[in-house]
């Protein structure tokens, strides 16, 4: 595997998802397979479970690992190609990335969309631009518009903790106080679109996300019918794709609460993390013998793994 940025750089998702669990049973197996290889974790923006556990991944595959803030601790980085610097920026990503290639065996990559301009966020613009400069295979640790690791992840979970043979997964918007991106469930709808579950999409009218991710999903506009029979509810907020990157008036009634678990198929409930406790998601759901916040998280590593022993067989 040279690339995994989506659903699309998989052929076979069942058997990515048999690897990560193998790897959850036998962490060290294959502890040869990275030796004297080097991976390059580069953060545009914030992460605690994506740094950590790919980093523990790489580690349990033998690999070195280097970890570089670029936002904070790097020259500050031009992303647009045609300009002169006479500004603030000091190095243009061409050089940048070329140079951490030279570096690296394998880069990870998160940068969030700016949720400005919808064309530059969904073209992948910044993305792309490190996949095309830096001549080594790439990893995303979630870009504009997707974040493959969390959702082979929640797959990951989805096939572990499964109680039916073909589970019904509700993605279910949640309110915020910030505009979020749509990665989290772009990605998570286009892989769950793959898998063999029924998956129903609930959100308030004015939120549906870009269809390129979401054919053969069903969108349900209340919540309640949404939920009925539930085996798991994949919690998010994100922001508007039209208009883009906003927030629309109302819509405080749709954080999920105990009572709304009542009609499922007593629900598992997931969500990525970071969450906003009582806004997002109520405390008494996370703190309750339904919440999978945290298994789900440690799931990170497997997944990771499996990905990064794709890649260290193709080096
Ligand atoms: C980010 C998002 O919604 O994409 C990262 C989630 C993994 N969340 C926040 O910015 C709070
Ligand atoms: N879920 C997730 O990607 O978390 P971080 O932003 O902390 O990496």
């Amino acid at each position: 595997m040279k690339k995994f940025t989506s659903v699309h750089d998989v052929n076979d998702i069942n058997t990515l998802v048999a690897e990560a669990l193998e790897f959850k049973k036998s962490p060290y197996a294959l502890q040869h397979l990275g030796k004297n290889k080097t991976l390059a974790l580069v953060f545009l923006n914030p992460s605690l479970r994506t740094r950590m556990s790919t980093q523990k991944a790489a580690l349990n595959l033998g690999m070195n690992v280097m970890v570089l803030n670029i936002d904070k601790e790097g020259w500050a980085l031009e992303l647009k190609d045609g300009v002169q610097m006479n500004g603030t920026t000091v190095e243009h990503i061409r050089e940048a990335a070329a140079v951490m290639g030279q570096y690296a065996d394998i880069i990870g990559v998160r940068s969030f969309p700016g949720l400005k301009d919808r064309g530059e966020d969904y073209n992948e613009t910044i993305f792309n631009k490190f996949v095309e400069f830096c001549g080594v295979p790439m990893v995303s640790l979630e870009s504009a518009t997707r974040h493959p690791l969390q959702s082979l992840t929640d797959l990951v979970t989805i096939e572990e903790l499964k109680t039916r043979p073909r589970p019904k997964v509700v993605l279910t918007w949640a309110p915020h106080i910030k505009p979020l991106p749509q990665a989290v469930p772009n990605s998570f709808a286009e892989w769950m679109c793959r898998a063999d579950v029924e998956f129903i999409i609930a959100h308030p009218k004015g939120y549906e996300l870009c269809e390129d991710f979401t054919k053969g999903a069903t969108i349900i506009y209340n919540q309640g019918e949404a939920l009925a029979d539930a085996d798991f509810i994949y919690v998010k907020n994100w922001s508007a794709y039209e208009p883009y990157g906003q927030i629309l008036p109302g819509n405080g009634d749709w954080m999920l609460t105990n009572s709304k678990l009542k009609n499922t198929y007593n629900a598992k409930v997931m969500h990525c993390l970071p969450v906003r406790r009582d806004l997002e998601l109520s405390a008494e759901i996370l703190d309750g013998p339904n919440s999978l916040v945290v298994h789900e998280a440690g799931n990170r590593v497997w997944a990771a793994q499996a990905v990064l022993k794709r890649m260290l067989e193709t080096l």
